[in-house]
């Protein structure tokens, strides 16, 4: 079994790469950071003994997600598994006063990017006869919260497309998941702050976050669900988190 799994560098995408790598899959990791993905290869190998696949590319840049997912080697490209798990927030702030670089990166990577691949994967997996496709969205795509605006919309987006998919690809037996976290601790509040560490981490005092490993555990058991069940769409909070803005801190 082979899994495909984008933005697998860090955080949620990388606890899914070692969850089927622990499960006797062949793994094949992306990201743009060349060095992480080389030590999570070495790690992934030793720990799990599986074959790992690491490619180095940027989702946002079409031709290079093209030339590396189709330059795949042919044993490769019987792609069981694709999570569509690279994306990003970029800045919180209100649409008045929005930064138009920063919009354009998230709706570059969590939009088109997220098209681009699949748009590459899904017609393999067509000829291969059988296929998942999981989306990683958020409660950012179920919910819009205060100055998210951008963001969420992204995220709505990826939850539109996953229900799309889900139709188009019925009649090839192809499943389509969409996991939609809550608050997850990683990088993800370092990237969407620029880097301000103590910014960063205020978004997790006072309340226990998800990990990575709560979500990568809940793509697995979607993963490995019987052929004739799909998941559909899940939503996963921390329990101290009610909704996008309801939360409770010690
Ligand atoms: P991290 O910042 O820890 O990881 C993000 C991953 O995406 C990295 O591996 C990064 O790799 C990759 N990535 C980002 N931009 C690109 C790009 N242009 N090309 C290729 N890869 C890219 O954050 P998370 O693990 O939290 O985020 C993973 C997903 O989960 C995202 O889609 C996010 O929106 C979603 N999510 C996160 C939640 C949270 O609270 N953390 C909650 C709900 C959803 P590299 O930088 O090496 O390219
Ligand atoms: C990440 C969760 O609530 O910060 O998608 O948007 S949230």
């Amino acid at each position: 079994m082979i899994v495909l799994v984008t933005g697998a560098t860090s955080g949620i995408g990388k606890a899914i790469a070692e969850i089927f790598a622990a499960n006797k899959y062949d793994v094949i990791i992306t990201g743009r950071r060349k060095e992480r993905l080389d030590t999570l290869t070495k790690e992934l190998t030793e720990k799990y003994a599986v074959k790992v696949l690491s490619l180095c590319f940027d989702v946002r840049d079409k031709q290079a997600v093209e030339q590396k997912l189709n330059g795949i080697p042919s044993d490769w490209k019987k792609i069981n598994v694709l999570v569509n798990n690279a994306g990003l927030a970029v800045g919180l702030g209100a649409i008045q006063e929005g930064v138009v670089d920063d919009w354009e990166r998230m709706i570059d990577t969590n939009i088109k990017g997220l098209l681009y691949v699949s748009r590459t994967i899904a017609p393999l997996m067509i000829s291969n006869g059988e296929g998942h496709i999981i989306n990683i969205g958020s409660i950012a795509g179920k919910e819009t919260y205060a100055n998210g605006n951008v963001y969420c919309a992204t995220k709505h987006a990826v939850d539109s497309l996953s229900k799309a998919m889900r139709i188009d690809m019925v009649q090839h037996g192809i499943k389509v998941t969409a996991i939609n976290p809550g608050m997850v601790e990683t990088e993800f509040s370092l990237v969407r702050f620029k880097g301000d560490e103590e910014r960063a981490k205020k978004v997790y005092q006072g309340i226990t976050p998800l990990s990575p490993k709560d979500i990568a555990e809940t793509v697995y058991w979607t993963a490995s669900r019987p052929a004739n069940v799909t998941i559909n769409d899940i939503v996963i909070m921390p329990t101290a988190q009610a909704s996008a803005t309801v939360s409770v801190r010690k």
